[in-house]
């Protein structure tokens, strides 16, 4: 068996697939059929420059298998990485649900996975989307699966109109452009037209959907949901995932780079951190209301596009999930594992939001497709450890043998088994929740406020978030070719706040048009004066909501360096003392310090043994980390004077707010790293010159300075 990256994980779902686990290691080349190989270079010929042989079985065998080695990939979501780990509930869980792995201490196997929505498989991991958030749970009572994403709320109320989002947010149909971006005419033609999707493009369009990390991300199962406790009692929840890492994204210029630099930034950041121990621990949270109180907001519950503020109904946490393995296959885990919102288990139920309904449909329908066949369930990473009995039989690729005559029920041949499990047997039953209506195509009226939850969005956003957001709609606008669309996008963000509005309008170039008699939506049947329902006040504590901010969350009230990445740039002649002053610094609060210079391999220092090189400047770029230093030795700052690319790292990182230190005889490559509107360089926020590194590791631990990018630019 592997070793897996945390020894201590032997769960019952890794031991489950050491079944399907293939070594080769030491082994014989065989065929499918275990026929070994004599010679797998050749193919077999009528004579050495003759014409191949039909007869040959292994090149058919190896060419055929290589020719259907591809599956569609997923329609949405198709860009995914995954790990494996675990889940433990906090003894106050069970008082909601009756769920087993909420009960006390009970540690439950899991897979998740983080995706981006729009782009196909191969592309950056940097795209301005959504993250998907999806952890599937192999609990003793089924698989439950959770298949949320990193921003609480969504674009569409209703599942009716999925395919017409994602067709508009995917390359343009005529030539399949732009990959992976959201910022082009079918979008926002599509969005200028749905104002129920304005709360969540304020979430798009802020650093959320730029995530640092996806280790520092939130995750949210957006609808509201049902726990049903051991007394059958029900109450609503929304679920929240807290990052232990805090909640870090990256400036949009960064996020352009980085696409270039190693796209798959996100993928490599998660792999490297599991191998190296540095498990990334998300905690549990739930917005519990109690039944009576369904009707007591000024939204509705049902609807997918609202959030609780956490300042109406506080984040009870009960439990944490801890990834600690890395998988085994790209291909057997990450990409055919199959989530499904509808995988619940006993203490877990639907409500009727719309959204939600129409998902339940869609997930086992599109596996089909996917993954070719009824039988996706019995792929190893998908299959239950809880034992699977019934009577569903064959299709394709079946891999369990059902023994006996019986595939029906009732039946006497088999004792009427398998037989039905009461709920005190842990048989799964529905709530049994009252319904009564007319049979109808509409839209409730209580869904019908666009406009008050982006707002508060909007006004709960720190100065530097507001500029990124305006930033973020003069960048996807300006890609927008036509004019219309952009002046009607105007008229929604004026009904967001004026603010915002005026401050996009002056990027585009134009004037915020009136909305007045202005057709705002274009939803039969809905009420198409979506403006006269938007005066209500913003919910939460003097219209602002902490939790929305990444600044003011209190995710990130606790700061460290914990897994931050610090390039040291330093070329021959580099000070020894400097380099290992900073080193010992950095990994003393978990940080880490990679070497970059001019060259590979081994760097001359002064007073000391040679030092190995982690990258080139040409190899890496200080978008890739956290914070630049510059180590000290009058040679070394010299050489790297002459390097534009180390000039540039300086400038980049100073651009991108990000802390910048240098020992004492590095202040000359700072000096020449100044450009125009950054006087601050060097002294000002977040630069340090001195031979001690001890303000450049307070520096990273504050982070980023904001402060750099409100006064050295334009104001936006
Ligand atoms: Fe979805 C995949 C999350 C609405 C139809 N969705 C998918 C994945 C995530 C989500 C995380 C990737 C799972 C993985 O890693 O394999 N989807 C959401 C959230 C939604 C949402 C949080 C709204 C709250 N989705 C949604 C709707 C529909 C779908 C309304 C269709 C009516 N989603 C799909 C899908 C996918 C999918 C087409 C593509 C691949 C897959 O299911 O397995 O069925």
């Amino acid at each position: 068996m592997s070793q897996p990256a945390n020894p201590e994980n032997t769960n019952a779902k890794s031991q489950d697939l050491e079944q399907n686990r293939e070594y080769g290691t030491g082994e014989f080349l065989t065929s499918n059929q275990g026929l070994r190989v004599n010679d797998d270079q050749n193919s077999l010929k009528s004579g050495e420059r003759g014409p191949t042989l039909l007869e040959d079985f292994l090149l058919r065998e190896k060419i055929t298998h290589f020719d259907h080695e591809r599956i569609p990939e997923r329609v949405v979501h198709a860009r995914g990485v995954a790990a494996h780990g675990y889940f433990e509930a906090y003894d106050n869980a069970s008082q909601y649900s009756k769920a087993h792995f909420l009960q006390p201490g009970v540690r439950t196997p899991i897979f998740t996975r983080f995706s981006t929505v729009a782009g196909s498989r191969g592309s950056t991991d940097m795209a301005r989307d959504v993250r998907g958030f999806a952890v599937k749970f192999y609990t003793q009572e089924g698989v439950y699966d959770f298949v949320g994403n990193n921003i609480p709320v969504f674009f569409i109320q209703d599942a009716i109109k999925f395919p017409d989002l994602v067709h508009a947010v995917k390359p343009e149909p005529h030539n399949e452009i732009p990959q992976a971006a959201s910022a082009h005419n079918t979008f926002w033609d599509f969005i200028s037209v749905t104002p129920e999707a304005m709360h969540m493009i304020l979430w798009t369009m802020s650093d959320r959907a730029i995530p640092r990390s996806l280790r520092t991300m939130e995750g949210f199962n957006i609808h509201t949901w049902r726990l049903i406790d051991a007394e059958g009692k029900s109450r609503f929840v929304k679920f929240h995932w807290k990052p232990k890492q805090g909640i870090k994204s990256v400036m949009w210029d960064e996020a352009l780079q980085i696409s270039g630099k190693d796209p798959d930034f996100h993928r490599r950041d998660l792999w490297d951190n599991i191998e190296q121990g540095n498990f990334p621990e998300w905690e549990l949270g739930v917005q519990v209301v109690e039944q009576e109180d369904e009707h007591k907001f000024d939204f509705d519950l049902l609807d997918a596009t609202k959030i609780i503020p956490e300042e109406l109904v506080p984040v009870t946490i009960i439990g944490k999930m801890v990834l600690d393995r890395n998988p085994d296959n790209y291909f057997a885990e990450t990409e055919q594992v199959a989530f499904h919102p509808g995988h619940v288990v006993p203490g877990i139920d639907f409500t009727n939001d719309p959204l939600l309904q129409g998902r339940l449909f869609s997930y086992t329908d599109t596996q089909l497709t996917r993954l070719g066949g009824p039988n996706f369930h019995e792929i190893p990473i998908n299959r239950s450890v809880a034992p699977i009995h019934n009577n569903q039989r064959d299709g394709h690729m079946r891999q369990q043998m059902n023994v006996g005559k019986t595939s029906y029920s009732p039946n006497l041949l088999n004792d009427n088994t398998p037989k039905q499990a009461k709920q005190s047997e842990g048989g799964f039953s529905s709530y049994e929740e009252r319904v009564d209506g007319n049979k109808v195509r509409a839209r409730s009226k209580s869904f019908v406020d666009h406009y008050s939850q982006a707002r508060l969005f909007w006004n709960s956003q720190a100065d530097w978030e507001k500029a990124h957001i305006v930033k973020a709609l003069r960048f996807e606008l300006g890609k927008v070719e036509e004019e219309s669309v952009r002046k009607r996008m105007l008229i929604h963000l004026g009904l967001v706040a004026d603010e915002l509005a005026q401050r996009v309008a002056k990027g585009l170039g134009l004037e915020v048009p009136s909305a007045e008699g202005v057709q705002l939506n274009y939803i039969v049947g809905a009420d198409a004066d979506v403006a006269a329902h938007q005066s209500k006040p913003a919910t939460g504590k003097e219209g602002k909501s902490a939790a929305l901010s990444i600044e003011f969350s209190p995710v990130n009230a606790k700061k460290d360096i914990k897994t931050k990445m610090v390039a040291v740039l330093a070329a021959d002649g580099a000070d020894a003392a400097s380099i290992s002053a900073l080193k010992k610094a950095l990994e003393a609060g978990g940080a880490t310090a990679k070497l970059v210079a001019p060259h590979l391999a081994m760097l001359k220092v002064n007073g000391g043994e040679a030092l190995r090189i982690d990258f080139s400047l040409q190899t890496t770029a200080s978008v890739l980390f956290d914070g630049v230093y510059v180590a000290g030795g009058e040679k070394s700052v010299q050489t790297l004077r002459q390097q534009p690319d180390a000039v540039q790292f300086i400038n980049e990182a100073y651009r991108h707010c990000k802390p910048v230190g240098a020992a004492a005889e590095g202040e000359a490559l700072l000096k020449a790293a100044a450009y125009a509107g950054a006087e601050a360089l060097p002294g000002g926020p977040g630069v340090s010159v001195g031979n001690s590194p001890k303000q450049f590791i307070q520096d990273l631990t504050t982070g980023r300075f904001w402060e750099r990018e409100l006064s050295s630019e334009p104001k936006v």
